[in-house]
């Protein structure tokens, strides 16, 4: 039994082998080795990412290696731990799967031998900026917390450290729910459910399958936050055991947290209680209604943990939302630019298109994930001056939205911008939310973002933007 009464999943001196060496293998497998087990970790690539972990890893006398996956060796361990990036349909999964070998999600090796309590977030959009909100809130209010998961740190960090934090607020993506056994978290928010990471699922509801797992260990003394307005999160979170309390943007009688028709954000813990104001809507930094409910669901997770509503709502002011995120680029010639890189789905980039009420030219494109783009059609159809459509997703782009509206490609970043500022006039808002992932032309996102962004600021000549900008 481990100091926090769960129970291991190997002994010391038992071969374990980690599936990847991201950041979350390479940290499963530092975990596992300081626990005892007889580690072997490796990754199918060769990249320089993947070899500096292997020397890392060695030097730490960690056996490890890049460019294959020794099958026995794997085979032959009392427990195998995946990294979440690994799809269910890659061959060594599936080798383990059919052989039978105890299989676990980085997080649950992890959850195993944390003291923090864990306040879990999943959802599909939003769940990084409730994460980091809710880490926060809990910081601002002097809770002893952290955030991890998906939100970047591996959760595997979290047992090494020399002294756990009090709480852990972790953000989990369905892949890191999928091999999921024992974690429970004390307080777990499911923000909102959408179609999503199609390429990699065989259909919704084996995504959905993945992301209900936040609620199979829930017991008497579980708390939920949930997104009121959601009909699929309802549904999910069915009569799970637990006590719940709702998010919505509309007054309601039932423990939790709303919008009140003064604009204020409150809460309620008690259904008998008088609800507390934690901040007016308008003094929120971050854009959008769907931020909103974002901050209510936070905010509810540091309610639980006992933050008072004066430390949430000047925590809530003090926010400033996340890089990639719906963030102001600035405004250059009467022209505000958004840079949601982060919007790699489609109803992410529908809950932005929405998040302004002023014409917009609108930035789509990336490599395609198995989801058609008319759904954004009401929304481009309220507001778009013009979309501009770029990379491998580009020609379905105009074959679904062509006739929405006037429609141009672009075959670079700097050309998307140049054809942006073309297409915008004094007052518009230019969108770049590609509702695609970025691995046609960048790593990850972040590069992504950072690439429109530079190429923004170039293309007025490196002019410092009105109104401050960044
Ligand atoms: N690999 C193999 N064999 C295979 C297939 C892949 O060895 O058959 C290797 C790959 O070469 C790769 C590794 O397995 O090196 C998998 O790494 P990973 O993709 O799991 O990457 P990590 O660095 O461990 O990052 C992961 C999350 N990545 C993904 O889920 C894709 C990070 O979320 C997370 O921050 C990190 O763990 C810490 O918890 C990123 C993400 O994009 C930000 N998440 C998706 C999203 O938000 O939409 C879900």
């Amino acid at each position: 039994m481990g100091r926090n009464g769960r129970l291991p999943l190997f002994a010391p001196g038992d071969p374990v082998a980690v599936l990847g060496l991201g950041v979350s293998g390479t940290a499963a497998a530092r975990l596992v080795h300081s626990l005892g087990g007889d580690v072997y970790a490796s990754d199918a690539f060769e990249g320089p990412r993947q070899r500096e972990a292997v020397e890392a890893l060695t030097a730490e006398g960690i056996a490890a290696e890049v460019g294959r996956h020794d099958v026995e060796r794997i085979l032959n361990a009392r427990l195998v731990v995946t990294s979440p990036g690994i799809a269910p349909s890659a061959e060594i999964r599936r080798t383990v799967a059919n052989a039978g070998v105890p299989t676990v999600a980085e997080i649950e090796i992890a959850y195993r031998h944390l003291t923090s309590r864990v306040i879990g977030i999943t959802g599909t959009n939003g769940k990084t900026t409730t994460t980091a909100l809710c880490g926060h809130l809990l910081q601002q209010a002097g809770v002893n917390a952290i955030t991890a998961g998906n939100i970047g740190r591996p959760l595997s960090d979290v047992p090494m450290m020399a002294r756990q934090p009090d709480w852990v607020v972790v953000e989990l993506s369905s892949f890191q729910l999928a091999d999921l056994r024992a974690f429970r978290p004390t307080v777990g928010l499911l923000v909102n459910l959408a179609p999503d990471h199609l390429d990699w699922y065989s259909s919704l509801e084996h995504y959905y399958e993945d992301k209900a797992r936040l609620f199979s260990n829930a017991d008497a003394d579980s708390q939920w936050v949930l997104n009121g307005d959601d009909s699929e999160v309802l549904a999910m979170a069915g009569t799970t055991a637990g006590r719940r309390y709702l998010a919505s943007i509309e007054t309601h009688e039932g423990p939790g947290a709303w919008l009140d028709e003064a604009g204020n954000l409150v809460q309620r813990l008690e259904a008998e209680a008088a609800p507390e104001t934690w901040i007016a809507a308008g003094e929120l930094q971050l854009v959008g209604a769907h931020n909103i409910m974002n901050a209510l669901m936070a905010g509810l997770g540091a309610a639980l943990v006992g933050c008072d509503a004066a430390s949430i709502g000047a925590g809530l002011a003090s926010f400033q939302g996340l890089p990639h995120r719906l963030q102001r680029v600035g405004e250059f010639e009467d022209v505000l630019w958004i840079n949601d890189s982060k919007g790699t789905n489609v109803s992410a980039t529908k809950v932005a298109l929405n998040a302004f009420h002023r014409p917009l030219v609108a930035l789509l494109g990336g490599r395609h994930k198995g989801e058609s783009y008319r759904s954004l059609i009401p929304a481009l159809r309220e507001n778009a001056r013009a979309v501009i459509a770029f990379g491998e997703a580009a020609p379905q782009i105009v074959r679904e939205l062509g006739d929405t509206a006037p429609i141009d490609v672009a075959g670079g970043v700097p050309q998307l911008v140049r054809l942006a500022r073309n297409a915008a006039r004094p007052g518009d808002v230019v969108l770049f939310s590609p509702a695609c992932s970025s691995y046609d032309m960048f790593p990850d996102y972040r590069t992504r973002g950072r690439t429109f962004e530079r190429c923004v600021v170039e293309s007025y000549g490196a002019g410092e933007p009105e109104g401050g900008g960044g």
